[in-house]
């Protein structure tokens, strides 16, 4: 009910922005009576709604506040988020994710946190998760025609998706570091960890968990040199529910190109557009060997892997999960 009051305060298309009462109880067959209490839920949760007598409500303003009903009245989307978990604190959202595929959870499920206990990033790594500040968010996929070794290729579609919605929505200027980093300023703004699931050849799951850094003033120490929020760069407070909303519209719209091709063709040159590393050195790690090597960078293949031209112009096309990349002056 809250939700669709909120929706349909936002959608109203009178020049003023006044919705009247009676308009909207006929709209959700309520009595006025109702539709006034929750107006009053919705200024108790800091939603700023004008009364005006014989003109009826209008939102002057919505706070950061990170409610299911802030989120799920401004999506837009068709399939991704309809059904949605929002968890004021929870370990980590992809370990939620996992459980609500294991219970039946569909295609597109999408799970948001205020705040995680025990963040994960990738390679046992752990995830800076401070409450009421941040995004983070896991979407869960079920593509059964996907085959097994295409999931990283989802890694870059939602760096792809998650950098235009941050530039969209707040007009930072957004790079990407291959394969799964979103820079701003030099610093990482945006990290994303993607988990699968397969049964013999079939994919049962795949996990994109995100985590967005949006309102931090600081970070601990041994973070404060290569991570920055969407605050620190803008120096006011973004409001995360629009941010996720246009996460999840861009994603939608990616990731159905990516499923129609079944690889990264359609979408490569949006990516190498904002790929940081492109025709930079690089120093590439080898995870197995523990071997570092610089070559250049130049492009990225349909599969995702990222073409690295070694000095003596021979080609090496490294691969996502087998190596790090780190530039030769710095983090990116
Ligand atoms: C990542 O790992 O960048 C993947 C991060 C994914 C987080 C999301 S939040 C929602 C979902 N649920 C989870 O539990 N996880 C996902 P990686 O590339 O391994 O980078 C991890 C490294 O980044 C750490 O070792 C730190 O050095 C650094 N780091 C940790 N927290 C950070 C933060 N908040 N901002 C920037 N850098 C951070």
């Amino acid at each position: 009910m809250k939700e669709k009051i909120l929706s349909i305060l936002r959608n109203t298309k009178a020049e003023d922005g006044f919705i009247s009462g009676q308009s909207i109880s006929d709209q959700l067959k309520v009595s006025r009576t109702a539709v006034w209490k929750s107006i009053q839920t919705l200024r108790k949760e800091g939603y700023e709604i004008e009364a005006v007598n014989n003109k009826g409500y209008k939102l002057i303003s919505a706070p950061d506040i990170m409610t299911e009903s802030e989120i799920t009245s401004q999506m837009k989307t068709k399939w991704l988020g309809r059904e949605f978990h929002f968890l004021s604190s929870v370990n980590s959202t992809n370990e939620y994710a996992k459980i609500l595929s294991a219970g039946g959870s569909p295609d597109g499920t999408v799970v948001v946190g205020d705040q995680q206990t025990a963040g994960k990033g990738r390679l046992g790594r752990t995830w800076e998760s401070p409450k009421g500040c941040a995004i983070y968010i896991s979407y869960l996929l079920k593509p059964r025609d996907l085959r097994p070794e295409k999931a990283s290729e989802l890694t870059i579609v939602a760096a792809l998706a998650t950098a235009k919605a941050l530039t969209r929505v707040t007009g930072v200027e957004t790079g990407i570091k291959w394969p799964n980093d979103i820079i701003v300023e030099g610093k990482k703004v945006c990290g994303i960890l993607t988990e699968m699931s397969t049964d013999l050849s079939h994919i049962e799951h795949v996990i994109i968990g995100i985590g967005v850094n949006v309102n931090m003033n600081s970070f601990p120490d041994e973070l404060s040199e290569k991570a920055i929020s969407l605050k620190m760069v803008l120096g006011h407070t973004v409001k995360r529910a629009p941010v996720i909303c246009e996460m999840l519209s861009q994603f939608e719209k990616y990731y159905e190109i990516f499923m129609k091709t079944g690889d990264l063709s359609g979408i490569k040159k949006e990516y190498m557009d904002m790929l940081l590393d492109r025709d930079q050195k690089v120093q590439i790690i080898e995870h197995d060997t523990n071997r570092n090597w610089i070559g250049k960078a130049t492009e990225i293949t349909d599969d995702g892997a990222l073409i690295v031209e070694k000095d003596d112009g021979s080609q090496v096309s490294v691969i996502s999960g087998e190596v790090s990349v780190r530039g030769i002056y710095g983090y990116v």
